[in-house]
């Protein structure tokens, strides 16, 4: 390599080792029985999104069938995700979450 020492096989990285974490989508799916409030009390609770934030989002995915509540690594994803699903079926409404990566 020219500098006449004898190479070790390891390369000399001088950049910084850290990375930017993976993010994920976490998607709320349409059904036809989940009330509306109830979606719009869900988006408020966990995804601290205000009223208006929470009413867009809710028609969005009543109308599209999909739509995003939030972006976050993985761990924090799968935690709002299941949270959600748990709380729902505890009020007995089928309402759904799945995680997209980004
Ligand atoms: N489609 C439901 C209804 O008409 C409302 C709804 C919206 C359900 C969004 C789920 O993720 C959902 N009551």
């Amino acid at each position: 390599d020219g500098t006449g020492a004898p190479h070790t096989g390891l390369l000399t990285k001088t950049e910084p080792k850290t990375k930017k974490p993976s993010m994920y989508k976490v998607l709320m799916l349409n059904d036809d029985y989940t009330p509306m409030d109830f979606v719009i009390h869900v988006l408020k609770r966990f995804f601290r999104m205000s009223s208006e934030q929470a009413t867009q989002v809710m028609l969005h995915v009543h109308q599209k069938g999909v739509g995003v509540c939030g972006v976050f690594t993985y761990e924090i994803a799968e935690t709002k995700a299941t949270q959600v699903v748990d709380y729902a079926q505890k009020h007995h409404h089928p309402l759904q979450c799945t995680l997209e990566k980004e």
